[in-house]
């Protein structure tokens, strides 16, 4: 049985409530509960629950943005904390745009369901030229390139992305999204995954971390 604070996290996190979610996270750690046991028992469990609402369609974009507000509230609490402990994310991945595409709200939203899960996400923005992506992956090693487009004029921009890591020797896996892709096009260009929304993002990286 999981202690009623952790809970108590869980639901109010589910309900978007930021203010609560800090406080009961502040409670937790002065009860001297588990930095890791309050991130994955409390804030992690809560957003793969709307994640599976999300992919179901049982919640909306708007209701994912505020459970992820919440999220970063009790991350405030916790962030300090879990480096103090030593305690390593999930996973390091670098996200962006890619060149000539300026949509950002998708991007945004997987970002925060990938932080939700507990990786560590470097943002590189919108309009990420190839270069950019191959420059991250040398400074930041991370496991994963995750990479979204929008217009169907910048899916190239895709290939060119996965063919410049390639060139690079860059040995971090690849995965795509965003409206106007199919998993045969990830496919076609040779990227490791492709996600159709942000919860199933997750499950991707997952899957890659695991491979
Ligand atoms: Co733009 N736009 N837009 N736009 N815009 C679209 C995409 C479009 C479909 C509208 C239309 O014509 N019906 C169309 C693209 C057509 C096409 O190529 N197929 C279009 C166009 C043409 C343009 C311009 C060219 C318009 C013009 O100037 N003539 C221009 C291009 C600018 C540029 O990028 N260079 C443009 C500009 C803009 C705004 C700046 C005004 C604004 C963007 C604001 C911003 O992002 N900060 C905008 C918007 C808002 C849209 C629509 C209305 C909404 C996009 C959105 O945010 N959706 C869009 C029409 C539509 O989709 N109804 C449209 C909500 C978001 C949560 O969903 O981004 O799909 P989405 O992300 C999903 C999944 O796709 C997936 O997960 C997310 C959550 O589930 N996903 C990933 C996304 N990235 C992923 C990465 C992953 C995994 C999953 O792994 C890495």
């Amino acid at each position: 049985m999981s202690h009623p604070l952790l809970a108590q996290i869980k639901e109010n996190l589910m309900k978007g409530k930021a203010n609560d979610v800090k406080a009961l996270c502040e409670k937790a750690v002065a009860e001297k509960l588990g930095v890791k046991q309050i991130l994955d028992e409390g804030l992690i469990a809560a957003m793969a629950v709307i994640g599976d609402k999300f992919k179901r369609n049982e919640v909306y974009v708007p209701e994912v943005l505020i459970a992820a507000r919440a999220m970063n509230a009790g991350m405030s609490v916790l962030k300090p904390l879990l480096k103090q402990a030593g305690v390593k994310a999930r996973g390091k991945i670098c996200l962006g745009t890619v060149k000539g595409d300026l949509h950002d709200i998708g991007k945004n939203l997987v970002g925060m369901m990938l932080e939700g899960a507990g990786y560590e996400v470097v943002d590189l923005g919108v309009n990420v030229e190839p270069e950019k992506f191959v420059s991250a992956a040398q400074q930041h090693k991370p496991d994963i390139i995750a990479m979204s487009a929008l217009l169907t004029t910048t899916m190239g921009a895709m290939k060119s992305t996965v063919e410049a890591l390639k060139a690079a020797g860059s040995k971090a896996r690849t995965m795509v999204g965003g409206a106007p892709l199919t998993d045969s096009f990830a496919k076609e260009i040779g990227a490791s995954g492709y996600a159709p929304d942000a919860a199933s993002a997750v499950d991707l990286a997952n899957k890659l971390m695991a491979a």
